[in-house]
């Protein structure tokens, strides 16, 4: 296994930031005014300056090495509870991130064709002026709707949201679908929450992983605690069809057949219900439910669940045991990115119920994705916006009446532009957000956008959606820029300027108020800039911005969670725990979670992972040149047995075939993964040119990734390609 860095090479990846500094004396200083006038930084413009990461959506606090005006290293900052001091090896590469020699760095308009990478250099306002106009265009020829707006979760899209809403367009693309919406709708079935607060404190004695691969897929204060738990004795059960560092860390990996966990979590409730061990007080003063809950689990034995999922039926009675005898100090760990198969909802809902039962609740979720409080901040006046009239064409709520607004259906939604169905989509506005890698399908994506009349991309680099967009927006990267405060906890912190934005890039805040303007939508930008954005955002607690910038964040009482309170408020239909739920039965779903048989490979066939690796995120850090440094050429993961009886051997080229693509990559043959599931690292195989360090290396997993959807919570089923191997 060679896919992520050791800790002797986390120590080395430290050493290559103060190499970073000898290439830096290349970089063009840029002192931030802000942060001089702050007083952090000297005449010289040396000083430390603290800010938020935004390598990935856990967004550590930082605190920024700044000397001669350029970033030469970068910290955790102690007083965030994100990162408790530390950052991740991504974090620390941060820098390479705002020095990345295929910045964008002014505006680009599109010279050639869609796709060859030709783009000339705009004013500001030409580009703004173009893009304004194309969507005014299609608004008036074909309404608000057939305007797309996607972007994936970071701190300016309050104001992203703004514009689409104030546009008057319904169709709005996240990552949710692709990420989460199988835990969070499960929890919301459930609790009425969408990540309830469960214990997982220093107590902690048994944790089940279902996939979630801590010590990979990493959030620096999770992980940490994760750490610490297994440091303390807890012990650490974790189910994956791959042995992933989380399960060379963990007391026992169970390398379950995939889609089969619902059959796993199934038998454990039945065990757990039949042999009495759940915690009858706190199911009868705070569930509902839980009679049709047993009749449904009774038929879901040990041994039923044996060859399904290839645990054996002891193994499944003595985790249940086990699990029930540490309550309430044990954790089933919802996973975070849950969308493996079409049962995901109901493996999701089973976990939370196991939760349940054995009354984990109520102390601290420090773990929870985000932990974001909305506090007590103040946001700039707006009106109202315009009432919408037209159907979303991601299917919410018409063809998925449980998932909620903000979640959406992202792979329909690119699905229904392709067909035009109900309606026909012209334009698309991209940020933060790279759709034509992060969604299944590739060449479908791709399709959606040749539908398209005009595409506008904000971003820092030319990532493959840019590349294919018209006019490409560039935004000042997260070192360069402001952004809302972000409330964490009892904290709201900053992300500030630690050098000044290079070239012509600017904050996504000034982007979307001089487009709103542009758009007839001033009045929903009253900002004067984004320090005015954030004084406004602090007015109700009476604390100035420069005292914010010092200490790197403001005390923010924090509305109370209804969690928190001492007698706990579900805020479900019935003021209870769920564990029948009348929302799903009505909706024509099972009340209870049941057993739904997930589709298999066939003869000759593979299942195809997917999952993170400790040196990148998503779809946006391979042009990283330090991630890049440190990461090896990704190459598919096949079980060493099946490798001999196909006749191929480590670093054999090979084809892989899907239903909808093909690709050719390395292999690599490991015990370290079921025979009958082959993997591949995402977020390679880019196809802009415009990604110097990135381009060339390794295969996209989108290009061959089957688009299948949960028909419950909407989350895509990225486990559920099937391939076939041969030697290339
Ligand atoms: N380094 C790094 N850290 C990250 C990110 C990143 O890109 N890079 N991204 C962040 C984000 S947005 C998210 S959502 C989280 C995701 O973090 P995780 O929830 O841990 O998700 P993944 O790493 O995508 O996949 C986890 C594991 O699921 C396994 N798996 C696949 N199918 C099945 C199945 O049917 N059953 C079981 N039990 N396991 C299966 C895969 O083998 C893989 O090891 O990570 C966050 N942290
Ligand atoms: N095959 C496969 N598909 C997956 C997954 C997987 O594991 N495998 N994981 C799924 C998951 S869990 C998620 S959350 C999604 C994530 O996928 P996406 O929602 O597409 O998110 P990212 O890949 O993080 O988007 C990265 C883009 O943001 C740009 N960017 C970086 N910094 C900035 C900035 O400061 N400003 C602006 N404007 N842009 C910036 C990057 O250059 C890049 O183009 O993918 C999902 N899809
Ligand atoms: S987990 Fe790593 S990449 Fe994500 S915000 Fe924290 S330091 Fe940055
Ligand atoms: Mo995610």
């Amino acid at each position: 296994m060679t896919q992520t860095v050791s800790r002797r090479e986390f120590l080395k990846l430290g050493a290559a930031t103060g190499a970073a500094l000898a290439v830096g004396q290349f970089i063009p200083p840029r002192v931030s005014h802000a942060a001089r006038a702050a007083g952090y930084l000297n005449a010289d413009g040396d000083g430390y300056v603290p800010s938020m990461c935004e390598m990935c959506v856990w967004r550590c606090g930082l605190i920024a090495k700044v000397k001669d005006g350029r970033v030469v290293k970068l910290d955790g900052n102690p007083d965030h509870p994100h990162s408790r001091g530390k950052l991740c090896p991504r974090g620390q590469s941060g820098l390479m991130n705002t020095y990345d020699p295929d910045r964008v760095l002014t505006p680009l308009i599109r010279a050639g064709q869609r796709g060859e990478g030709l783009f000339r250099k705009a004013s500001w306002d030409e580009a703004l002026d173009i893009v304004a106009q194309n969507m005014l265009k299609i608004k008036e020829k074909y309404g608000a709707e057939a305007m797309v707006f996607s972007s994936t979760h970071n701190l300016s899209q309050v104001q992203f949201e703004n514009l689409l809403y104030a546009f008057g367009s319904p169709n709005y693309g996240t990552q949710r679908s692709l990420c989460f919406n199988a835990m969070i709708v499960a929890n919301l079935m459930t609790y009425g929450m969408e990540e309830p607060a469960r214990i997982y404190d220093d107590d902690l004695q048994y944790i089940l992983l279902t996939g979630r691969n801590l010590f990979e897929a990493i959030s620096t204060s999770e992980t940490s605690d994760l750490s610490h738990a297994i440091d303390r004795g807890a012990k650490v059960v974790y189910l994956d069809p791959r042995y992933t560092k989380t399960a060379s860390k963990a007391s026992e990996w169970l390398p379950i057949k995939p889609g089969n966990d619902l059959a796993f979590h199934l038998a454990l409730l039945h065990i757990i219900i039949g042999e009495t061990l759940y915690d009858q007080d706190f199911v009868a003063k705070n569930t509902t439910g839980f009679d049709a809950l047993k009749n449904e689990v009774a038929r879901y034995t040990p041994e039923w669940a044996a060859p399904l999922t290839g645990i054996p039926a002891e193994t499944i009675i003595r985790i249940a045991h086990e699990f029930a005898a540490a309550a309430p100090h044990a954790l089933a760990h919802n996973g975070w990115r849950t969308s493996n198969f079409v049962n995901s909802f109901h493996t999701q809902r089973a976990i939370s119920i196991l939760n349940a039962l054995v009354g984990n609740w109520g102390v601290v979720l420090t773990g929870a994705a985000g932990e974001e409080s909305s506090g007590v901040l103040g946001v700039p006046p707006q009106p109202a916006y315009p009432r919408v009239s037209a159907a979303r064409l991601d299917g919410v709520p018409w063809k998925y009446p449980v998932v909620p607004l903000k979640l959406g259906v992202f792979q329909e939604l690119r699905d229904n532009i392709v067909s035009g169905d109900p309606y026909q989509a012209h334009g698309w506005f991209i940020s933060r957000q790279n759709p034509i890698m992060s969604l299944p399908d590739r060449t479908k994506t791709l399709e959606a956008f040749g539908k398209m009349d005009f595409i506008a991309t904000v971003d820092i680099v030319l990532n493959d959606t840019a590349w294919f967009s018209d006019v490409v927006l560039p935004e000042a990267s997260y070192l360069e820029r402001y952004d809302p405060l972000l409330p964490v906890g009892d904290k709201a912190f900053i992300r500030q300027p630690v050098i000044e934005p290079q070239g012509e890039a600017k904050s996504a805040l000034w982007i979307y108020k001089q487009l709103g303007e542009r758009l007839g939508l001033g009045d929903y930008f009253q900002y004067a800039d984004e320090e005015d954005y954030i004084r406004q955002q602090l007015a109700p607690l009476g604390l100035t911005l420069e005292a914010v910038k010092t200490k790197g964040y403001a005390d923010a009482p924090e509305t109370p969670h209804p969690e928190e309170a001492s007698e706990p408020e579900w805020t479900t239909p019935s003021g209870k725990i769920e564990l029948y739920s009348d929302t799903l039965a009505r909706m024509g779903f099972s009340g209870v979670p049941t057993w739904e048989e997930p589709p298999q490979p066939a003869e000759g066939q593979f299942y195809l992972l997917t999952g993170k690796v400790a040196t990148g995120t998503q779809f946006g850090t391979q042009n990283n040149q330090l991630l890049h440094k440190y990461s090896d050429e990704p190459q598919l993961w096949m079980n060493t047995q099946t490798a001999d009886a196909l006749g191929l051997e480590t670093d054999d080229w090979v084809e892989v075939t899907s239903e909808v693509g093909q690709l050719h990559t390395r292999l690599l043959a490991t015990q370290a993964i079921r025979p009958d599931c082959v993997y591949m690292t995402p977020g390679y195989g880019h196809l802009s040119k415009g990604l110097k360090t990135a381009f060339g290396i390794g295969a996209s997993d989108s290009a061959v990734h089957v688009t299948h959807t949960d028909p419950i919570s909407g989350g895509q089923a990225l486990s559920q390609t099937f391939v076939t191997v041969k030697k290339a």
